[in-house]
């Protein structure tokens, strides 16, 4: 079964509870129940992982660049300023889906410009916590595409 790796970046461990007015009131608990039951109806085996820290998120891409066959990630804060981030993604030879929980564009300007969206294969935004699901959707099309 193919091995699919969903990393949260920055403080998203605390989704659900600030700001509802941009991120909702689902918490990262509910986002890995809908994303375990979304990788269930599709096949695909799911690693959720979650962390504060830039060197410990280049780890785990280090590590699926042997053992996984794609990578969905919801960079966070890290999007905007994370050179050491974007280079280890741009290792990782299967697809990557980037998450958004909002529309990043719709932001203000610190938010628009992703470093990371020029190595992914895809960028998923503005589709709230609830579009986790519709993101591994994504990554299973793209490695049948594959
Ligand atoms: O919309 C997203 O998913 C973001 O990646 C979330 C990041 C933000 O820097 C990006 O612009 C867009 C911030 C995550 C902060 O997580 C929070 C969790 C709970 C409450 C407030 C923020």
């Amino acid at each position: 079964m193919s091995k699919i790796l969903v990393l949260n970046g920055p403080n998203l461990n605390l989704l659900g509870t600030r700001e509802p007015a941009v991120y909702g009131h689902t918490t990262l608990d509910d986002v890995r129940t809908l994303c375990e039951g979304a990788g269930q109806r599709l096949g695909l085996a799911l690693d959720f992982r979650q962390s504060n820290h830039e060197g410990v998120l280049i780890d785990w891409i280090h590590e699926a660049i042997d053992e996984g066959a794609g990578i969905l990630i919801n960079p966070a804060g890290l999007s905007f300023r994370s050179i050491p981030l974007l280079d280890a993604l741009k290792m990782f030879p299967g697809p990557i889906v980037e998450f958004h929980i909002s529309n990043i564009h719709k932001r203000e300007p610190i938010y628009h410009r992703s470093l990371m969206s020029p190595v992914v294969t895809t960028v998923i935004a503005g589709l709230g916590a609830g579009g986790y699901p519709v993101a591994i959707d994504a990554m299973r099309r793209l490695l049948i595409a594959a």
